[in-house]
């Protein structure tokens, strides 16, 4: 078991014992264990002699034998009961934005509701109003919320999917009759949300590895066993989809499932031009197979060069291919640093040596520490005061850093009406300012456009974060004009974040193609809150791939120097 699911499961029990009303310390107990778990840098299921760990911070003597049970037996008694209590079901409703913990209990221990569409039916019959503390309003909410949630509901999001799939196909790995294993479909792709995870295998030996494939630790139950195709349910709750092709058909078969559907279409349809038939098993002449080892043949059949993966989705892709005008998209290794970190001056977990020497072990050259600021209304956020003796530290501490150079930034809140949360005096002084928008979400669009846009005029600021607010499956992007958005930056040199943290993506990937179509450079940045976050740039960058953004389109693509000059302080 990994932290994250050990984390997971201690989530879900404080979320029960919340519903059920048990001792609120009790609750902040397991959700700073949640926390405490989420944040180690090691893996406790590797550590051989757990006595020697130490005491983990935040966790007490119960939970850290909880813990233990989890890692020794796969399993936790005490879970596994309170999974069985009448209120364990009303979990489901703390997904859907507004409803809390005393909601739940309400609304169940007055109507017997312990369902979502049940919840919305109550809710549309305005059966809810009138329990204690519940009005119209809420109701309204309720039903909004469910159809935010519904929309999600089947797809997770690809940073929750990617590591546990990436770990499927290690399991697999070990059965020696696999002989080329790939990710395909959307996971493939990287799009940001994911519905099912597809696997293609090629073996001689079918059988030995969908039983290899059935037997993994992560199954929950079978949902089908075959010959070619095997599916599971596993016990994060996600399908995988297994293939298994002959060694000849891999590339067809990888380029077939891999899709987008869309893309697939037109790949086929370009090959009925040349008479050809391209399906999941080769490239046809008549009878004869003439392409289908690997995608290069498949793509080449067809007339066309390599397409990256995050780049099918019929977008203009196949267009470009065939004038050899395809973007040479950027890659992890071409970004040179990270310029929108968190530390523990205001709400990340680790200190500002700790981020500098993470990121230098990555291999960036620099870092920029971009903490809070108090409208924020997070513990720690920076004032004026603060902020001067940061950037006095971040001095000293750049004395010992030899081929890496910490930068003050600061994520100041654009206020609702435009105004930024600190004065320009100080912010002139900061090697770099990225703005954002964190309160009055509610704003009309003109509202939020005006305000955005005085940011964007204000000569200090440099990027503005997480330009549209979203949160992948919990929020809707606030209502703004993207287009002036853009257009603004581009008339008054400024950049926007491509913000990579997994519940953010934002810009999403069409609105990176959109700003880069405008001339907008992008910043690439983690919002990292402690040095495992770090990692994050690798959904930053698939994302910005399927944005199709080039390295000259990233700004933290730069040296040191030449984004000194480009930021022009
Ligand atoms: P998802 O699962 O909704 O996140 O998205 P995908 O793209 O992974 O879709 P999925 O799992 O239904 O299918 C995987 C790939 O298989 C898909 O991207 C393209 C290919 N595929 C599936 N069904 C068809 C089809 O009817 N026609 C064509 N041309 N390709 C298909
Ligand atoms: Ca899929």
């Amino acid at each position: 078991m990994t932290n994250q699911e050990l984390a997971q499961v201690f989530n879900h029990i404080a979320e029960i014992l919340d519903i059920q009303g048990e001792n609120p310390f009790k609750v902040r107990a397991y959700k700073k264990a949640v926390q405490t778990l989420e944040n180690l840098t090691v893996q406790l299921s590797t550590v051989e002699d757990f006595d020697k760990l130490g005491k983990l911070p935040g966790i007490g003597d119960a939970i850290n034998k909880k813990i233990r049970e989890l890692l020794e037996t796969g399993n936790l008694k005490y879970y596994e009961e309170l999974k069985k209590s009448e209120y364990a079901p009303l979990v489901e409703f703390l997904k859907i934005p507004g409803v809390g913990p005393k909601h739940a209990r309400l609304i169940y221990d007055n109507l017997g509701i312990n369902n979502v569409t049940d919840l919305e039916n109550a809710a549309k019959k305005g059966k809810l109003r009138g329990l204690f503390g519940l009005g119209e309003k809420t109701e309204e909410n309720i039903l909004k919320g469910v159809t935010q949630v519904r929309k999600y509901k089947e797809r997770f999001p690809l940073a929750f999917i990617y590591p546990k799939a990436l770990s499927l196909v290690d399991e697999l790995k070990k059965n020696k009759e696999v002989e080329k294993i790939t990710l395909a479909g959307s996971l493939r792709r990287m799009k940001e949300t994911i519905a099912d995870v597809d696997i293609l295998v090629s073996s001689k030996n079918p059988e030995s590895i969908s039983d290899t494939f059935v037997k993994l630790p992560q199954v929950e139950s079978v949902i089908a066993k075959g010959k070619t195709k095997t599916s599971i349910l596993t016990r994060d709750g996600f399908q995988s989809d297994l293939r298994i092709v002959k060694p000849d058909e891999f590339g067809a078969a990888q380029h077939y499932f891999t899709g987008s559907k869309a893309h697939n279409i037109r790949i086929r349809s370009l090959g009925l031009q040349k008479k050809l038939k391209v399906n999941e098993y080769g490239v046809f002449k008549g009878k004869k197979r003439i392409a289908g080892k690997n995608e290069q043949e498949v793509f080449k059949s067809v007339g066309l060069p390599y397409i990256a993966p995050e780049l099918r989705e019929d977008w203009g892709e196949i267009e470009m291919a065939q004038k050899k005008n395809l973007p040479h998209l950027v890659e992890l290794k071409d970004i040179k640093g990270d310029l929108h970190v968190h530390s523990d001056w205001s709400d990340g977990n680790n200190s500002i040596q700790e981020m500098a020497k993470e990121a230098k072990k990555r291999g960036y050259r620099y870092i920029a520490i971009c903490d809070h600021t108090t409208a924020v209304g997070i513990t720690g956020g920076l004032d004026e005061k603060r902020l001067v003796k940061q950037i006095d530290l971040i001095e000293k501490i750049n004395k010992n850093l030899k081929n890496f150079t910490v930068l003050s930034g600061i994520e100041v809140d654009i206020k609702s009406n435009g105004k930024l949360d600190l004065p320009d005096e100080i912010l002139k002084e900061l090697d770099l300012v990225v703005a954002a928008v964190h309160t009055k979400f509610s704003q009309t669009e003109e509202e939020m456009t005006q305000r955005i846009i005085k940011a964007i005029e204000n000569p200090v600021v440099d990027i503005i974060a997480h330009p549209t607010g979203r949160l992948i499956g919990k929020r809707e992007p606030y209502h703004v004009d993207l287009d002036k958005i853009i257009d603004c930056c581009k008339a008054n040199n400024k950049f926007l974040e491509l913000n990579a943290y997994p519940e953010r993506l934002d810009l999403n990937d069409i609105n990176c193609r959109k700003a880069k179509e405008k001339g907008v450079k992008i910043a690439i940045s983690t919002d990292a809150h402690n040095t495992r976050h770090l990692l994050w740039m690798t959904f930053g960058i698939s994302t910005a791939k399927r944005g199709w953004l080039e390295p000259e389109d990233v700004i933290n693509t730069l040296t040191l120097n030449q984004l000194k000059k480009l930021l022009k302080r």
